[in-house]
């Protein structure tokens, strides 16, 4: 990634300094939204690639910042947080001029907030894996075990998000929220990977999202450094 935007520096120390946001990343993961995130916010960050097919994810310094070995991580404020969704949040009331989190004294807008937060990765996220899952067993013509009743099905969550922003830009209320980077992303996936088709609405959200700027340069530069 050597000086492919001159916002991503060289590494320190983030203990030594408490100011450095570090973001451990690896393309085509989890850690796209946040690193999405962050360029929606405009705050300067350094990006750590971690090398998933080298095993970089499991060596001992790695799993001094992730335990279990896994991207993304972000190290800020001299602490560290990890969970995309966990991240998320934690950025979005952190920089919080930047209006991707309703505040908390903002009753309604907070509230759908929160639960569209929560809905990305308990709700949506685990219903689109099940779905490659069965179709990846129909692929291979074998049996596929639902998990029944613990997940929504696929299908109905992508009816209700089709009705509920029918004529809405995001989410929640007329401005874009860390709820959309997160509940988009997966909905981008499931757009790539057919799971959208007739779904007008949410393919309208998908497609103002991933033409946002900040987008855009996660996904070019991406492209660019092809990941050394
Ligand atoms: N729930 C976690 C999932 C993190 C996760 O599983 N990341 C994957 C990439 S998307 C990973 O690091 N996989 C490597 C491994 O588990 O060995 C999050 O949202 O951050």
């Amino acid at each position: 990634m050597n000086g492919e935007r001159s916002r991503i520096t060289a590494p320190t120390d983030v203990e030594a300094d408490p100011e450095r946001i570090r973001l451990h990343f690896a393309p085509g993961t989890r850690a796209v939204r946040v690193r999405w995130l962050l360029e929606e916010i405009g705050a300067p960050y350094e990006l750590r690639v971690v090398s998933l097919w080298r095993g970089a994810h499991k060596s001992k310094e790695y799993l001094q910042i992730h335990p279990l070995g896994k991207v993304p991580a972000l190290e800020i404020d001299g602490t560290i947080v990890f969970e995309s969704l966990g991240i998320c949040l934690y950025l979005a009331d952190r920089f919080a001029d930047a209006g991707l989190a309703p505040l908390v004294t903002n009753i309604a807008p907070r509230a759908n907030y929160c639960t569209w937060m929560a809905f990305s990765a308990g709700t949506l996220e685990p219903a689109i894996f099940e779905q490659v899952r069965a179709k990846k067993a129909e692929e291979r013509g074998v049996a596929n075990i639902s998990l029944g009743p613990a997940l929504t099905p696929f299908e109905n969550i992508a009816s209700y998000m089709d009705q509920h922003l029918a004529g809405r830009p995001f989410l929640i209320g007329d401005r874009m929220t860390a709820a959309d980077i997160l509940n988009g992303s997966m909905m981008a996936w499931a757009h790539d990977i057919g799971l959208l088709e007739g779904r007008h609405s949410i393919q309208a959200w998908v497609a103002n999202l991933k033409a946002r700027p900040a987008y855009c340069r996660v996904m070019e530069s991406t492209q660019r450094g092809r990941m050394r």
